[in-house]
């Protein structure tokens, strides 16, 4: 008999199965993104945030660091309890700032992070309260919005949902707009949405962040590859990829390729062949950039009025509070 544990991390596992083969079967081939985070992928991550290059971490943690009490009193909006959710949360450093204020002004609010990471979200429940004393939190392990629904129901508190980091941008811009007429179909009319968003700047800044010189997001991409080979029984050859960065000041779209290096073919799971091209292109992910109008533009056609602009000292990131119409 196979315990519960196991029959999820198989379903898990096929989903991705089913995901690489369409994906490398597809015209153009393309990966997703969203398996990068591995346990190497997470740590590999954690070693971009602290390179010279890349900046997006630093200019939010700037503005969660340096404009708390701004945003905090936005938050708190008419003193009313609320429900402070946070999409994809991680180890929680940035908002742990926010958090920290709130308590400090006696602020009525539960801390529910929603996480697809079992292991975050078990560790946020441990930690966080022994960190911040005081602190409320409900950490809820599943998909964004199946866990939004919960969220809803639970309570009737007013909603406060973060989405930081710029994860809006591992999306196109058509999907985004889907993604946050989603959230605003799970909220009331009053609650808030407080969405960290990478601005377009000078397009050499944004290359070089996708595009280190110490080539962390070169092997954050591979890694990808290596983690088929572990997780899917394939053989890729690395060294036979080369990772290619884009940025397009016109769309704001910067993209990441893996490019094959000579004509080869790749098994995957010991029967399932992928051909590639010498030169042929995976299309492996998307960091949009937005302007402050288009972020505007967004907000209001996912149904949702523009609050509040916060930004770094640079005007490189935007921290935006919307308020559902
Ligand atoms: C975590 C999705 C915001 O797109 O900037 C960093 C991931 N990819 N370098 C981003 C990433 C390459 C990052 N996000």
């Amino acid at each position: 008999m196979k315990n519960i544990e196991n029959q999820v991390a198989e379903t898990v596992n096929q989903q991705f199965y089913t995901d690489v083969i369409t994906g490398l079967r597809g015209n153009p081939k393309h990966l997703s993104s969203k398996y990068f985070y591995d346990a190497v992928g997470d740590k590999l991550f954690q070693e971009l945030m602290s390179c010279n290059e890349y900046y997006p971490t630093n200019c939010e943690l700037e503005i969660f660091s340096q404009q708390t009490a701004e945003m905090a009193k936005a938050i708190m909006s008419d003193g009313s309890p609320f429900d402070l959710i946070e999409l994809g949360a991680g180890d929680a450093t940035k908002s742990s700032y926010l958090l920290k204020h709130l308590l400090q002004q006696k602020a009525d609010f539960n801390y529910l992070p929603i996480d697809i990471s079992d292991n975050i979200i078990s560790y946020l429940n441990m930690t966080l309260p022994v960190l911040m004393p005081g602190l409320k939190v409900t950490g809820l392990n599943g998909d964004y919005f199946d866990m939004l629904k919960t969220a809803h129901q639970a309570s009737d508190r007013r909603k406060v949902v973060m989405f930081l980091g710029s994860n809006i941008g591992n999306m196109p811009v058509e999907d985004a707009l889907d993604f946050c007429r989603e959230i605003r179909k799970h909220l009331s009319p009053g609650d808030q949405v407080l969405i960290g968003i990478d601005l377009k700047k000078n397009p050499q800044t944004v290359l070089a962040a996708y595009n280190d010189k110490g080539g962390i997001t070169k092997r954050f991409n591979l890694n990808l590859l290596e983690r088929i080979n572990k997780e899917l029984n394939a053989d890729f050859d690395i060294s036979a990829f080369e990772h290619y960065p884009t940025y397009d000041p016109e769309t704001g779209a910067c993209k990441s390729f893996l490019i094959s290096t000579r004509d080869q073919t790749v098994t995957i799971n010991g029967a399932d062949t992928v051909r590639f091209k010498k030169d042929e292109y995976v299309y492996m992910e998307i960091s949009q950039k937005y302007t402050v109008e288009q972020a505007d533009v967004m907000a209001k056609s996912a149904g949702f009025k523009t609050a509040k602009h916060l930004f770094d000292s640079k005007d490189w990131f935007l921290d935006a509070i919307w308020i559902a119409a």
